[in-house]
């Protein structure tokens, strides 16, 4: 076990903020179960229900019909509570596990990127405040060069937090805050640096081809450094957040995906979606606007945070 997952809080609290995708899709799942038949129209409505939940169609299917073939099998012996069980642990078979670390005795360069506006600068600061908290030494680069307001942001969250921020004043690249970035966490011996980078479109080729490229610069410049790359993805964009996360793979490869703004949807079936079928884990949720709104994900303790 990694250092991360050692000396994270235990956290066996289901996540409260979850509570609107409890009371919409928790409720009518519980409804549907309390029904004394598994008939067509129970598997229909399921089916609407975890689609509306933004559970694709791809993945309702193949949950319904792994279910299907669990309570045939009991040939109507099945309790009520021992069905939904079962559809929790299927949700659960679906997802690939967590695989966010660090390792305390190296760099670890958190790459962050995914379209505008999803949460990315406010994650990241999230995700500064809970390695901080477990005495890491981090740095945190302002590499969204785009915008002067966006490296301002950074700024004021790394003063807030006491975490070092690498950032240009007056016109720049984000080659060049990140070169001054690795050059700063490795003479200093640092252990995280997180870099923010501009929000791009996934289909614009162009802005693809600059993260790209910044992926390449951070590979060829600490070779050594433990890698994640870390797509964040707003957890109210529906089934558009499958197309953004293919093309973020493609061009730069995820190892995991933040999930933001999950207090505010009532469709937390995205993180389902994303996880199973494009077999990358979520590795946070971001449940508010405060430094201290991220949770680990933790599978188990989403799906029973949902229908318990
Ligand atoms: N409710 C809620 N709001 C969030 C969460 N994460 C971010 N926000 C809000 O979303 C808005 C955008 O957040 P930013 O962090 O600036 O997003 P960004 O991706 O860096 O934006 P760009 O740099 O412009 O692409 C801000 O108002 C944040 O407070 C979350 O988990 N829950
Ligand atoms: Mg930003």
């Amino acid at each position: 076990m990694g250092f991360f997952k050692k000396k994270k809080p235990e956290e066996k609290s289901l996540y409260e903020d979850l509570k609107q995708t409890k009371l919409s899709l928790g409720g009518k799942i519980k409804k549907l179960f309390s029904r004394s038949n598994f008939d067509t129209e129970f598997y229909n409505e399921l089916e609407e229900a975890l689609v509306m939940a933004d559970v694709s169609v791809e993945t309702t299917m193949e949950l319904i019909g792994l279910l299907k073939k669990q309570i045939e099998k009991q040939k109507g012996k099945i309790t009520n509570k021992d069905s939904i069980q079962l559809l929790e642990t299927i949700i659960e078979s679906l997802l690939p596990e967590n695989n966010f670390d660090v390792d305390e005795k190296k760099l670890n360069i958190i790459f962050v990127f995914g379209v505008n506006g999803v949460g990315k600068t406010t994650s990241i600061a999230k995700l500064a405040n809970l390695l901080n908290e477990q005495g890491l030494s981090i740095i945190i680069a302002a590499a969204d060069t785009y915008r002067a307001a966006a490296v301002e942001q950074l700024d004021i969250w790394s003063q807030r937090l006491g975490v070092h921020c690498i950032k240009h004043l007056g016109k720049s690249k984000p080659s060049a805050v990140i070169f001054d970035a690795l050059d700063a966490a490795l003479s200093r011996k640092s252990q995280v640096l997180i870099v923010d980078t501009a929000g791009r479109l996934h289909n614009k080729e162009n802005l693809m081809d600059e993260l790209k490229k910044l992926n390449k610069i951070i590979a060829d410049k600490a070779p050594e450094a433990n890698r994640y790359n870390l797509l964040v993805v707003d957890s109210n964009t529906g089934q558009n957040a499958v197309q953004q996360t293919k093309n973020f793979n493609e061009s730069v490869g995820i190892n995991g995906v933040f999930l933001s703004k999950m207090d505010s949807t009532a469709k937390g079936g995205i993180a389902v979606t994303l996880a199973h079928q494009m077999n990358i884990p979520v590795a946070f949720i971001g449940t508010g606007e405060k430094a201290s709104d991220i949770r680990y994900f933790e599978k188990n303790i989403f799906v029973e945070s949902i229908f318990e």
